[in-house]
């Protein structure tokens, strides 16, 4: 199984310039994912540090193919690119999970599941554990609703799922 943690285009932060604050909600998913599930790939890609715009973001997704791809805004004013980047893996392939995660999210999970419906599942508030019952789920290729409504910390639509 292979999951990217997108963090995505966006411009630099005015008050800080070029400075480059590392994105740490996917750093410290990416690293728990590491230790708990040795045999899934995880790749976390940062577009700010790499350069990367829309269309080499695109690229990107397209040649690691993955099968979770999650993304998170560290603030309200990012949250649009999130959900740009969860729309853009969506259409380049309609089978891969996508979750988001984040402040923002945690606190308008249920509207923002209705507005987007290419983001399958929300975590809410810290992430660290349900994502681990999260891939605990898929790695199980495990399909029932009932498993996936016993992780405790996500939102998503029952009727598109
Ligand atoms: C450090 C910090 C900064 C640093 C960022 C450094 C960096 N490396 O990113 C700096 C100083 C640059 C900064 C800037 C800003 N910040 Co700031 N910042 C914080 C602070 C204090 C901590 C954030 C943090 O690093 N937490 C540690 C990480 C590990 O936790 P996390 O991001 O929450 O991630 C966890 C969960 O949310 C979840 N999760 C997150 N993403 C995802 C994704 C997936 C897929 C999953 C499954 C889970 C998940 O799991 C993670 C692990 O548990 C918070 C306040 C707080 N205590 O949270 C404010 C906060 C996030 N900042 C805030 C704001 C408003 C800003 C600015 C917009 C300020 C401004 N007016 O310009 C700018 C935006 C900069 C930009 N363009 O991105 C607000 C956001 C509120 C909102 N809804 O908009 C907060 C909440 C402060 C506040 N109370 O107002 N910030």
């Amino acid at each position: 199984m292979k999951i990217l943690l997108i963090e995505p285009p966006k411009k630099f932060w005015f008050v800080m310039g070029e400075y480059l604050p590392p994105p740490y909600n996917l750093l410290l998913l990416a690293a728990v994912i590491e230790k708990e599930f040795p045999e899934i790939n995880v790749k976390v890609i940062d577009c700010q540090a790499n350069r990367l715009d829309w269309e080499k973001v695109k690229r990107k997704i397209r040649q690691e193919d993955p099968d979770i791809v999650g993304s998170g805004s560290h603030a309200t004013c990012n949250v649009y690119k999130t959900i740009r980047t969860l729309d853009l893996v969506k259409k380049i392939n309609p089978q891969i999970v996508t979750i988001a995660g984040g402040n923002h999210f945690t606190m308008l999970d249920k509207v923002t599941l209705q507005e987007y419906p290419f983001i399958d599942i929300i975590v809410r508030y810290e992430g660290e554990k349900a994502l681990v019952e999260l891939l605990k789920y898929y790695s199980a290729n495990e399909t029932s609703k009932k498993g996936l409504k016993a992780i405790k910390g996500i939102s998503f639509m029952e009727n598109r799922i």
